[in-house]
């Protein structure tokens, strides 16, 4: 439906049409990027899943290939589910992926390469002895599915891999198998690792990361863990459709288990990747830009009867480089990766705007449907010191309670609106609300508001967020993406991301703007007392909380 054209993205990947979700096996191989994904290729929701593929240089931009597996044998006709590949020492790849059979039981296959000296690896053949891994005793049937890429265990050089389930008492686990060739598999009598009430864990991942500040390197999947090695665990809740994860220590030499660093923030109950829309994800080792990168399925937010009119639903994230926060020491950074600065075309630098309480100030950027945005706000702690907040710390607030992006505290809302219209009848606003403590503490709020994004009325929107760790002396640093009808944003380096999708229906084309809002009370009284100030220095004045992009 062209009507609805201008919400396709432009530098988010998408297939050419039809249904889209998890993205599966993804790898570097002679010169190319490799992207494979659930795809139907008959429509625009969920179904007859097969493995839709595409190559890039860069991880930008992508060529549209064939099929690269579709359900024609008893163990997949029902789809080729998510899997993931491991590139072995001698250059082979296998590729190991859930089928659902004839009487929808998860089962788990191998594929391999039919020519391994193409490098688009186009044609990809199934083993004979497929199935390779049937549900064992006591895991259910539909409850067996999504292996992760192997690791090399450390202790007797045998591969490993970890799939995911549930157990009766509706604790999400991690089985792990032992395999030397991907045909034969032992079951380890020890999970890897499970958390009660979590429920069914799909496309777990499992990965090692540096945690030396002077290693800021991606690590390949079979480093040993050890002295500046930690390994991050994420399970896909299906319970609530998110992606959550944890860092902790990994056992390869005993019973291959992993540990928590903290048992409260724990594989589900703690970090999430984004607090907005962002599923069932998976990493890769990249040796060519020695980082992780990690993909996200970003789901739409509209009605399906929409996705039908427009004959497409979902877009890949943007694939972001995946490091351990070396500062905070407890989670991870997710950055865009660096081959997105490529697609800057017009530079617009704004400096030292200092925007008064309650206004929304324009920035001038032209059209703005897609945008690469840094935003650096100041934050004067001594304003802040001073100001008596009466609110007693981070119990207070959430993103999600109150009024969003409109409500009115003392030291936040504050940030960027952007496919705003001039009359900002729409807007997804991104912001920061700080709340001071009793204890005297600054606590950080970063969230994203879709309550005024559109004027359609068949969408989920939602305000989303969480804290953000800003450490002694940081400003608050925001980058946001902005394509069409994704809003993808970054808060401290990636410590903290929000995903929407957002419809908007006149902030499009030219229409679309970009503004700066502060709805801070305290600014009214620095502002105040600059005026009587701004007769004595200029200096002082500047040490108002201000804003500045
Ligand atoms: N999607 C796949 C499953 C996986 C789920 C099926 C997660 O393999 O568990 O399309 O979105």
């Amino acid at each position: 439906n062209s009507m609805l054209s201008w919400q396709r993205t432009a530098f988010h990947f998408q297939p050419p049409n039809n249904w889209m979700n998890d993205p599966n096996g993804p790898l570097y191989y002679k010169g190319y990027y490799h992207l494979f994904y659930q795809w139907n290729p008959d429509s625009a929701v969920w179904g007859n899943i097969t493995w839709g593929h595409a190559v890039s240089r860069d991880l930008i931009h992508w060529l549209h290939l064939p099929l690269a597996m579709v359900p024609d044998h008893w163990y997949d006709i029902n789809g080729v589910w998510t899997g993931s590949a491991t590139q072995l020492p001698d250059g082979r790849i296998v590729m190991l992926y859930t089928g659902a059979t004839t009487e929808s039981v998860q089962v788990q296959n191998l594929a391999e390469p039919a020519d391994p000296n193409d490098p688009l690896l186009l044609h990809w053949a199934k083993s004979e002895a497929n199935p390779v891994l049937v549900p064992p005793p006591g895991v259910g049937l539909t409850d067996f599915r999504d292996p992760t890429t192997a690791w090399r265990s450390p202790a007797d050089s045998s591969w490993r891999i970890t799939i995911g389930s549930k157990n009766p008492d509706h604790a999400g686990l991690a089985l792990v198998y032992k395999t030397d060739d991907f045909l034969n598999y032992d079951l380890l009598p020890t999970l890897l690792h499970v958390v009660s009430g979590t429920g069914m864990w799909e496309c777990v991942d499992f990965y090692p990361v540096a945690t030396d500040p002077a290693i800021q390197v991606g690590l390949e999947t079979s480093t040993p863990p050890g002295a500046g090695v930690k390994h991050v665990l994420k399970a896909s809740l299906d319970d609530d459709r998110n992606d959550y994860y944890a860092i902790g220590t990994y056992d390869g030499e005993g019973a291959d288990t992993w540990t928590p660093d903290n048992a409260e923030i724990d594989v589900g109950i703690g970090l999430r990747y984004d607090y907005g829309k962002f599923y069932a994800s998976k990493t890769f080792y990249d040796p060519v830009g020695r980082r992780r990168v990690l993909w996200g399925w970003i789901g739409e937010t509209d009605s399906e009867r929409s996705d039908i009119l427009k004959g497409w639903a979902s877009v890949q994230s943007i694939p972001r480089t995946v490091l351990l926060d070396t500062k905070t020491g407890s989670n991870l950074l997710q950055w865009p990766v660096v081959e997105v600065e490529n697609l800057r075309m017009h530079g617009k630098k704004f400096n030292d705007i200092v925007i008064s309480p309650g206004s929304v100030m324009p920035l001038d950027v032209g059209k703005a449907t897609q945008l690469d945005i840094e935003a650096v706000f100041e934050v004067d702690t001594l304003a802040t010191s001073k100001s008596i907040t009466g609110e007693t710390g981070a119990a207070t607030y959430s993103c999600d309670m109150g009024a969003g992006a409109v409500g009115r505290g003392l030291l936040g809302p504050f940030g960027l609106l952007v496919l705003a219209d001039d009359d900002l009848l729409e807007r997804t606003a991104i912001f920061f609300y700080l709340i001071k403590g009793v204890n005297g503490n600054l606590t950080t709020f970063f969230c994203q508001d879709e309550l005024s994004s559109s004027k359609a009325n068949d969408l989920v929107k939602r305000v989303y967020g969480s804290l953000v760790p800003v450490l002694d002396g940081e400003n608050l640093a925001l980058r946001i993406l902005v394509d069409h009808s994704i809003v993808e944003s970054f808060a401290q380096g990636g410590r903290t991301c929000i995903t929407s999708r957002v419809y908007p229906t006149k902030a499009i084309y030219e229409s679309a703007r970009i503004f700066l809002f502060n709805n801070a009370t305290n600014i009214q009284a620095m502002r105040r007392r600059r005026t009587v100030e701004d007769r004595c220095t200029q200096r002082r004045a500047s040490k108002a909380l201000n804003a500045v992009l």
